[in-house]
C-alpha cells in the first residue's frame, strides 16, 4: 500500500486554525504499517485549553439565542457533507486506527445518522405546557442549554462518538471544546473542518488536540466547563466523575464493557456463531460493546464452540484497507501488550487456549500491532479473563447449566453496557430481557451495533452520568437543562397553595 505524506493537523479556537503555545507535537501512527504516518498533531498546553474555553465561553452568549430550528438546519448541511466525504473519511477512520473498511464506512455513517437526527431535534426540543392551579397564570417547562462542554473522545469511533457529542451539544444551544483521542486525530479535524464548512459560527465549537493525561484532564477541570462528555476508560472516566462531581459540573462517563453473549440449547447455532464472531472480533474486539464472554448452555456447548472455532480460525487477519481483511490491528503497542498479557494470564488460570494466542510479525504483519483471533474454553466467571476488559480480539467461552445460571454468570461482572442471549424459546428471551443487568439487551443478535436513536450506555462501572444518544432520556436529557416558566397574568399577587 503506497503511503501519502502525513496530515498537518492544527487545533480550532475561534475559527483560526494554529498550532499549539507549546510548540510541541506528537504523531498518529497507522497501526496497520507504524512506517505509515498519518498526522503530525498539536500537543496542546494549558494557554491553549484556556484560550479554547474562553473562545467557547465567548460563543455561547450568541449561539444559545440561535433559534434551534437555525441551528439545526447548520447541523443538516454538516451531515449532508459528510455524507458526501463518507468514504474519504471512512478511509482515514482505517488508516488511523486500523478497523477493516466496512467498518470504518459504518462508523461515519453513524455520525450522519446522528446529524441528522439531532438536525431534526431543532424543531422538537419539546417541553411541556401545564395548567396552572391559580386563574390567569400559566407553566411551562423549556430546555435550556448548559453552557460550554468539554468533549473527550476515545480512538475506536473517530466520527461516530464525536457525532454522539458535538451534535446534541450544538443543537441544545451549547458551545464545546473538542479533544479528541491523540490516536485519531486527523479524521476528528476532517469532521471538525466539515462542521465548520456548514456555517456552525466561530467559537462554537473549538478543537484542541493532546494526550489525555495533559490536555484532556486539565481541559475537563477548568473552571470555565460546564459539563464534560467522556468516553474512554474506566478508570479515567471515574476519576474525571469525582472532580466534575467535586465543582458541580454535569458528567457522563461511557467506559468500558464485558458483555456477554448467553446461547442456550435451544438457539439456533448457525446464527449465534455468525453473532458471536461479529461480537467478538468486529474492530478486533475493540468497541466498549464488544462480545467477551460466550456463556453457552451446556447440552450445545461442544457444537457451538466447535463451529465458532472454525469460522474464527478463517478470519483473515490483516490491513484494514485490503479488501480481503476481515479483522485489523490493535491501536498501538500499550494495547497490544495488553492484550497479550491478558492472554498469559489466561493461560495461568487453567483456561483451555483454543485458538489464536499469538502477535503476527511475519511478512506483511512486522510493522503493525497484529494479534490472531483468540479464544479461550473452559473459562470459569471468577478467572480475570472472563471479569476485566481486555479491548482486544480475545473471547472467554464458558459453560452454563441452565438460563438461571447463564443469566447470573452474565450479572457477575462488574460492568454492564450490553448483554445479548441467542434462543428460539420466547419464554427464554422474556426471561432475559427482564433479568439481564445492562443497559443494552440484544435478542437474536449480538452486543454491538447499537442504533443512534435509542439511548446508549450501561450500568456499574460502564457507565457513570446520563446516557448518549438517542433524544429524550438520552443526549438531550445530558447537554439540556430544565427550567420552568410560571406567568402571571391576573395583575395581583397570587400565591400558589394558599390561593388569591
Ligand atoms: C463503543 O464501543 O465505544 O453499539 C461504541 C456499537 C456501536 C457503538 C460502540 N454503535 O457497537
Amino acid at each position: 500500500m503506497s503511503i501519502s505524506k502525513p496530515f498537518k493537523v492544527k487545533n480550532l479556537i475561534n475559527g483560526k486554525w494554529a498550532g499549539a503555545d507549546t510548540g510541541k507535537t506528537l504523531k498518529s501512527i497507522n497501526p496497520a504499517n507504524t512506517g505509515d504516518v498519518v498526522g503530525i498533531v498539536p500537543s496542546s498546553g494549558k494557554t491553549d485549553v484556556d484560550r479554547a474555553v474562553d473562545s467557547a465561553r465567548k460563543a455561547y452568549q450568541s449561539w444559545r439565542l440561535v433559534p434551534a430550528p437555525k441551528r439545526g438546519e447548520m447541523i443538516f448541511r454538516a451531515a449532508c457533507l459528510i455524507e458526501q466525504s463518507k468514504n474519504e473519511l471512512g478511509r482515514l477512520v482505517t488508516r488511523e486506527m486500523g478497523k477493516i473498511l466496512k467498518e470504518g464506512l459504518g462508523d461515519v455513517q453513524e455520525a450522519i445518522d446522528m446529524a441528522y437526527y439531532m438536525a431534526g431535534e431543532g424543531r422538537r426540543l419539546s417541553g411541556e405546557t401545564v395548567p396552572s392551579e391559580l386563574p390567569d397564570k400559566d407553566c411551562k417547562s423549556i430546555r435550556v442549554p448548559i453552557g460550554v462542554f468539554a468533549l473527550i473522545t476515545p480512538w475506536n469511533f473517530p466520527t461516530a462518538i464525536p457525532a454522539w457529542k458535538i451534535f446534541p451539544s450544538l443543537i441544545s444551544g451549547n458551545t464545546v471544546v473538542f479533544k479528541p483521542s491523540s490516536y485519531a486525530p486527523v479524521t476528528a479535524s476532517r469532521l471538525v473542518e466539515l462542521i465548520c464548512e456548514a456555517g456552525v459560527p466561530d467559537g462554537v465549537i473549538n478543537l484542541i488536540h493532546g494526550t489525555g493525561d495533559e490536555t484532556g484532564e486539565y481541559l475537563a477541570a477548568h473552571p470555565g466547563i460546564d459539563g464534560v462528555s467522556f468516553t474512554g476508560s474506566t478508570a479515567v472516566g471515574e476519576r474525571l466523575a469525582r472532580v466534575c462531581g467535586r465543582a458541580g459540573k454535569e458528567i457522563s462517563c461511557e467506559m468500558g464493557g464485558k458483555n456477554p453473549i448467553i446461547v442456550m440449547d435451544d438457539a439456533r447455532i448457525d446464527l449465534a456463531v455468525e453473532g458471536a464472531l461479529w461480537g467478538a472480533f468486529g474492530t478486533t474486539g475493540q468497541r466498549c460493546t464488544a462480545a467477551s464472554r460466550l456463556i453457552v448452555h451446556r447440552k450445545v456447548y461442544d457444537d457451538f464452540l466447535e463451529k465458532f472455532i472454525t469460522a474464527a480460525r478463517k478470519l483473515r487477519l490483516g490491513d484494514g484497507l485490503l479488501p480481503a481483511t476481515d479483522m485489523g490491528p490493535l491501536i498501538n503497542e500499550s494495547q497490544m501488550k495488553k492484550v497479550l498479557d491478558y492472554i498469559e494470564i489466561g493461560k495461568k488460570e487453567g483456561a483451555e487456549l483454543r485458538l489464536g494466542g499469538r502477535r503476527r510479525t511475519d511478512g506483511a504483519f512486522k510493522k503493525g500491532y497484529f494479534i490472531e483471533p483468540t479464544v479461550f474454553a473452559g473459562a470459569a466467571p471468577r478467572m480475570r479473563i472472563a471479569r476485566e476488559e481486555i479491548f482486544g480480539p480475545v473471547v472467554a467461552v464458558i459453560r452454563a447449566n441452565s438460563l438461571e445460571a447463564a443469566i447470573d454468570m452474565a450479572n457477575s461482572a462488574d460492568y454492564g453496557l450490553s448483554a445479548a442471549i441467542y434462543s428460539q424459546d420466547v419464554n427464554n428471551t422474556a426471561r432475559a430481557e427482564r433479568d439481564l443487568d445492562a443497559g443494552i439487551v440484544y435478542i437474536n443478535a449480538p452486543t454491538i451495533g447499537a442504533e443512534i436513536q435509542l439511548p446508549f450506555g450501561g450500568t456499574g462501572k460502564s457507565g457513570h452520568g446520563r446516557r448518549e444518544a438517542g433524544g429524550r432520556g438520552g443526549a438531550l436529557d445530558m447537554f439540556t437543562k430544565w427550567k420552568v416558566i410560571y406567568r402571571d397574568f391576573s395583575g395581583r399577587l397570587q400565591k400558589a397553595q394558599i390561593g388569591g
